[in-house]
Order: C-alpha cells, then structure tokens, then sequence
C-alpha cells in the first residue's frame, strides 16, 4: 500500500486520491499532503452547496456497513423524528449484530413545541420493537440546536464502558452534524465533518478518537428507496424537508373534501362529520383543498404548476399512486405520510391517503 491510500478525507471518509476527478475522494496532486486536506466534492458541498455524484449506490453503502457485526463497539442509531418510519432500518440487527443500542431521535426542534415528548419516547420505542429492535435508550436530540447532546453523551458513556461508539442510521438524519457537535464539544473546533441537505454525503467511515484507546465512528447513511427525498429534485427537496419548527395548519373539512400536500399526495376526507384535519408539513410545503370529486381531474392537470412540487410533472408517476384506507377508530390519531409530514385526526373519521406505492402511509397514536 502506498502512503496516499492510507489517507482519507475528514469530510466524508473517502479514500483521497488524485487520479481520477470525478470519483470520490479526488484532491489534486499538489494538495495530497497538505494536513486536513479535503477532497473536491467536499470542498463543492461545503462552499457552494453543489454535490457531485460519484456514482456509489445503496448497495455500496450496505457493503461498507456490513463488516460492523464483528466488530466490538456499541451503536448510536440516529433516526429522524419527523421521518421515523421512513428512517428506520429494518435490517439493523442482522447488519449490527448484538451490540447494545441507543436510539438517538434527532431533529427534535421540526416539531411543533406542544408535542408531548413522552409520547413521542413511547411511540418511538413501540415502533422499534415492532422491528425486532430492543433499545438500551431512547434520547430525543436537535443535532441542530445542541438540545439533548449532554443526555446522549451520558447515555453513551454508561452503556459503552470502554468500547468504540458506531453511529449509524439512514443517509440525511443528521449523524454528521451530531458528530461535529460532540467533536466541538471536546475539541472546540467547529463543522469538521462534511454535512448537506443531500442524502449521501458521507461516503465511508470516518473515526474519530474518543479517548486513548476508543474511537467514534461516522458512517455513510443506509438509503432507503422508500423514502419520499427520492421523488423530488434537490430543490424540491428543499422545499419539503422542513428547516424549522413546523407551524400546525388547520383545515376544517366537510365530508369528501380532499387536501393535496404539493402534487406529492393527497388525503381524502371520507365520512366522521365536518370536522379539523391539522396538518403538520414542512411551512413552504403548498397545501391546496379541494373537492374530491374533482380531485382526479385536478391532480392530472395542475401537477407541476398549482399542485408543486413535483415541478416537473414527469418525474412523478400517476399510475403508479396507491390508496391507503384508514379509520381512526376510538382515539386521535396521527396520519403519517413518510418523508413528508403527518396530519392529526381526531377519533371516528376514515380517510384515504393516495401516495406513491413506495411511500409508506403509517397510523400511529398522537403525539400532539
Ligand atoms: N432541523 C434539523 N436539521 C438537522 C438536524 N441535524 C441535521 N440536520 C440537517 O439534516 C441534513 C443532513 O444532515 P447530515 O448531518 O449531513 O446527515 P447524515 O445523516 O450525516 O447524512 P449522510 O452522510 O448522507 O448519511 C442537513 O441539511 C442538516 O443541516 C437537526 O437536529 N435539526
Ligand atoms: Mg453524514
């Protein structure tokens, strides 16, 4: 091995390399050994907000995580609040092996304040039994906002012991941001590791040294093909994916009115009486009513322009939409649309939710 492959960039953890330009970790020659180098396509992310692909796909990202189960260590696995369904990792256990876990439920501060955050423990750790995954811990964490971090530094430090710390979750809940915060926490120096709104950055593991003998490790995301990120362009992406706290918006709908959430879904308010249907969607996220009977019509003819985004209307499928019907039954309910939002419904109202057929449509109890 010659001394350049050993070298990695701190952004991403790819190997650096100056060979070829547009595969990952390329620096130019004359940059190699410059100390903290990092390669080109970090360089673009952090200064321009451009990505570059490098043409790695899931299963590429799979491999890398693979070799975990061996190792020893214990496992931080990062999920998103407000996309917990759609970042949770069903094959976790069999990629992790028995390691102890915490479950670390970050980007905490997209929720409104009035969440009730015993609720949103429980129904993170139901959730995650339902997959076969016993948590250790459950720490709900802003990454962001630095809320939470000392809780979660506490919880790691009394279920590791002296063992290595594994972060790991799926591409774009926020691991490289909470990475660069408790790096800032012991070090004070700020954003080392390279973080984007693009899924993907992180293309390899990236460890960093947490005393004399142990390290934390970043590793690249687990993409999930069902997530919603993956029907929208990049800008649309920005357009969904919330960046503050999500302002509650309330739609009193009578009987066989619909609600479009851009041209991505929609909800079909069937029978249970006039009644509120509160939506909680990223705020730039365009929420149109209508009637449902013109609703066919409407999606067919607006999607791209008053139904946005999608903004390219042929990127997005409309044979390929499929129905959920839902009752609330006895209790209020939230109606989560992955990836995109959820709307609360209070009890006796059936709906129907229309989606892609990969996005996962999921009835949980309310968190509100
Ligand atoms: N609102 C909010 N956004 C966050 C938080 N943490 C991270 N983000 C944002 O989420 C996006 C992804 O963050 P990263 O840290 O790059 O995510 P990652 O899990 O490392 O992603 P990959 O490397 O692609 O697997 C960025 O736009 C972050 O600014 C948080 O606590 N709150
Ligand atoms: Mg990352």
């Amino acid at each position: 091995m010659t001394e350049t492959e050993l070298l990695k960039c701190i952004g991403c953890g790819a190997p650096l390399q100056s060979e070829d330009p547009d595969a990952p970790g390329y620096v130019p020659e004359h940059n190699l050994f410059r100390e903290d180098v990092i390669c080109k396509r970090c360089f673009r992310l952090k200064n321009y907000n451009e990505v570059q692909d490098v043409g790695l796909d899931s299963e590429d990202f799979l491999n890398l995580l693979n070799g975990l189960a061996d190792k020893n260590g214990i496992i931080v696995n990062v999920v998103d609040v407000f996309d917990f369904e759609g970042s949770f990792i069903n094959a976790l256990k069999r990629i992790v092996g028995n390691k102890k876990i915490i479950l670390a439920a970050n980007k905490l501060d997209l929720l409104p304040k009035q969440i009730n955050k015993r609720r949103v423990k429980e129904w993170l750790k139901k959730t995650a039994r339902k997959y076969g995954l016993e948590a250790d811990d459950v720490v709900l964490i802003s990454a962001m906002k630095n809320e939470g971090i000392e809780e979660l530094l506490e919880s790691i430090n009394s279920v590791r012991k002296n063992d290595d710390v594994y972060i790991v979750g799926t591409t774009n809940v926020g691991k490289s941001t909470l990475i660069n915060k408790l790096i800032e926490r012991s070090v004070g120096e700020k954003d080392v590791v390279t973080t984007s709104r693009f899924p993907g950055t992180t293309l390899d593991m990236i460890d960093i040294p947490l005393d004399e003998t142990s390290f934390m490790f970043d590793t690249p995301g687990i993409i999930q093909a069902h997530q919603m990120t993956h029907f929208v362009s990049d800008k649309e992406l920005k357009t969904i994916m919330p960046k503050n706290e999500i302002k509650q918006r309330v739609y009193q709908l009578n009987e066989d009115q619909t609600l479009f959430f851009g041209g991505l879904a929609r909800i079909d308010y069937v029978s249970g009486g006039k009644r509120p249907l509160v939506c909680y969607f990223s705020n730039e996220l365009n929420i149109h009513r209508t009637k449902t009977e013109k609703a066919n019509e409407l999606w067919k003819n607006q999607i791209g322009s008053l139904l946005a985004p999608p903004n390219d209307p042929k990127q997005f499928d409309l044979q390929n939409i499929k129905a959920v019907r839902l009752e609330t039954g006895k209790e209020k309910r939230d109606v989560m649309i992955s990836g995109l939002g959820f709307i609360t419904i209070d009890k006796g109202a059936k709906v129907i939710v229309r989606v892609p057929k990969n996005v996962d449509v999921i009835l949980r109890n309310s968190i509100m």
